[in-house]
């Protein structure tokens, strides 16, 4: 058998992810932690990073790199009630950047804490009962769920399947109260046995979305375990159960790829919590706990064949799962705007651009969004593709949120944005992302305001055409589920992938490599001339790439 890695020793000695985290924090020399708690820290939702935008500027003055922290929130489903909002507003500006980041995993990342600053953070967090357990890690991550109340009668209680998810799966290590939150420690180990991750956690990361057809917003095939909700007559009756989805290639590494989850079966709403677990088991115990690259579940999976998989998970919940139940995918947007759910509440759809949520010349979207919680008449949930909705608004306040939204110019901005900008992801990349190779969330507004001239000439800027960008071939901004992506392979080069469909159910191929921006607008004009010309009526961008085979 293969050595383990290195971080499969470090989860081991951790304590209970504990690490030396307390004397990294009473280190006053250095604003970084130890090698080791690094690694630790990410189960309690944060990432040591640095200001890769000053590094030269220090290093010629010999000075250490600028560390900071960033920390990520658990919420499942990417809910957020309008006090939790103010709290988490609050923090943003007394401890980050100020920067509210939406996350394409609906939920909201703050970045640039000092690491003086960590623990009054994840204090003020925990006061308005947030927390960021569970967000980062070889673990089951932020549980995401379709976003839109109009979807289904039974959205809310589809809903509550990510909070229960989540909860279904949270460690039961008391470290991050210990540590963070000053609570007193533990003295009968017994209380935190682990029956799920027991001392090794998982091979690697895990993430769980739901999605409730025909709207698949939330990407599910994109994760490791995907749930589609099956509702017959306006009644949840249970999830068709999809696995091993995940995105992550590294370049030059022809053992990695992409991968969309297979559906292996049906399990009605008393068993999906069971199988759900035992996907995870199955994981815990099958997955390649060596190389890092090829940890994932869907390396697993392929390892060792979807049936033996499928069965491994049948055997262990002691039931086989039925048969796939019918569902179809006709689109991946969010619906912007206004719109009534089915329970009668109003909700707004804002377009964030990238997930930004800041005040800067332009227009005032963190004032506005603070604005609109302190009236307490919504409450707020975040899209996979970085927006967020203000969402429960009763028909007697609607007016008052619009008169806020109006105020602050944010219908004029939803209303204005292209369809292309607002189907569109980035990432974070520079200047904080270390694994970043080239700009992502800081290049693509720009990139898309020189790509909308093209779509306008060649008379296509009615469709909604799905561009995604990451800085690098980890995919963090699902860009080869999209129908045009572009993966950074250096400062100003992307590597571009086309072909994906609209509604997330088909992965792009790759088309160039490394192109720069005047190659970007030249190929891409290319293929609008061509589709323009030869599509037939109705035919996504996507699709015609595949079916003209032009990759
Ligand atoms: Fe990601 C690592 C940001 C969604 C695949 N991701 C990172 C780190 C933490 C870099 C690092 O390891 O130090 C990035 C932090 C950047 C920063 O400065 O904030 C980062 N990932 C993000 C976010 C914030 C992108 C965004 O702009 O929204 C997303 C946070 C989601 C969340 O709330 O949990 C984010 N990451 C994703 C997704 C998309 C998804 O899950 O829907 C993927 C592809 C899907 C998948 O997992 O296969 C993704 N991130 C990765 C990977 C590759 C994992 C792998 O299988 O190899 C890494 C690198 C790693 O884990 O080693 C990574
Ligand atoms: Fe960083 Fe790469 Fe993820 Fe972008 S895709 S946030 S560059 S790890």
């Amino acid at each position: 058998m293969s050595k383990p890695s290195a971080i499969e020793g470090i989860k081991i000695a951790s304590d209970g992810l504990r690490g030396s985290i307390n004397e990294s924090l009473k280190d006053e020399i250095t604003g970084a932690i130890r090698e080791d708690d690094k690694a630790v820290i990410k189960f309690h939702g944060m990432y040591e990073q640095d200001d890769r935008d000053r590094r030269e500027e220090r290093a010629e003055k010999k000075l250490d790199r600028l560390y900071s922290f960033m920390i990520r929130l658990r919420l499942p489903g990417g809910f957020l009630p309008p006090e939790k909002w103010i709290a988490m507003n609050n923090a943003a500006d007394e401890h980050s950047t100020g920067v509210i980041k939406i996350t394409t995993r609906q939920t909201v990342q703050l970045h640039g804490i000092l690491k003086s600053h960590i623990k009054p953070t994840i204090s003020s967090f925990n006061e308005a009962n947030l927390d960021s357990i569970a967000t980062c890690g070889d673990i089951n991550r932020n549980v995401t769920c379709a976003s839109h109340p109009k979807q289904s009668a039974v959205h809310a209680e589809v809903f509550a399947y990510a909070d229960k998810i989540s909860q279904l799966l949270m460690p039961k290590t008391k470290a991050y109260y210990e540590i963070w939150l000053d609570e007193e420690k533990i003295v009968d180990k017994k209380e935190e046995e682990d029956p799920l991750y027991l001392d090794k956690y998982l091979p690697r990361k895990f993430k769980i979305g739901i999605a409730i057809p025909p709207n698949n917003d939330s990407d599910v095939f994109t994760n490791d375990l995907g749930l589609i909700a099956i509702i017959e007559n306006n009644e949840l009756k249970g999830f068709n159960v999809a696995v091993g989805g995940g995105l992550s290639t590294t370049h030059g590494n022809a053992e990695t790829y992409a991968r969309l989850a297979t559906v292996i079966g049906y399990a009605p709403l008393d068993k999906v919590l069971k199988v759900v677990y035992e996907v995870v088991t199955t994981q815990r115990d099958f997955g390649n706990r060596s190389d890092r690259k090829l940890a994932r579940l869907k390396y697993t999976v392929d390892r060792m064949g979807i049936d033996h998989f499928k069965a491994e998970v049948e055997k262990r919940c002691g039931f086989t799962l039925d048969d796939t139940k019918p569902y179809t995918f006709t689109t991946r947007s969010d619906y912007y705007g206004w719109h009534q759910g089915e329970n009668n509440l109003w909700y707004y759809t804002v377009f964030v651009e990238n997930g930004r949520v800041l005040d800067d010349e332009k227009l005032a979207m963190k004032t506005a969004l603070l604005e609109i919680a302190k009236t307490g008449k919504c409450n707020f949930l975040f899209t996979a593709t970085q927006n967020v909705i203000v969402a429960d608004v009763k028909e007697e306040d609607k007016a008052a949120i619009q008169l806020l939204l109006e105020q602050f110019k944010i219908i004029e901005h939803t209303e204005g944005a292209s369809l292309i900008k607002k189907n569109s992801i980035a990432c974070v990349a520079l200047p904080t992302c270390p694994l970043a190779l080239a700009e992502a969330q800081r290049y693509l507004p720009s990139l898309l305001e020189k790509i909308e001239p093209l779509t306008k000439r060649y008379g296509i800027d009615d469709e909604n055409i799905v561009i995604r960008m990451t800085g690098c071939p980890n995919g963090c901004g699902r860009p080869y589920a999209a129908e045009i992506g572009f993966v950074g392979t250096g400062p100003g080069l992307y590597n571009l992938h086309i072909g994906g469909d609209n509604q997330g159910e088909r992965l792009n191929i790759k088309y160039k490599d490394s192109l720069d921006e005047k190659n970007i607008l030249t190929t891409l004009e290319g293929l609008f001339a061509v589709y323009k010309n030869e599509r037939v009526k109705g035919e996504r961008f996507g699709d015609f790439v595949m079916r003209r085979q032009l990759v």
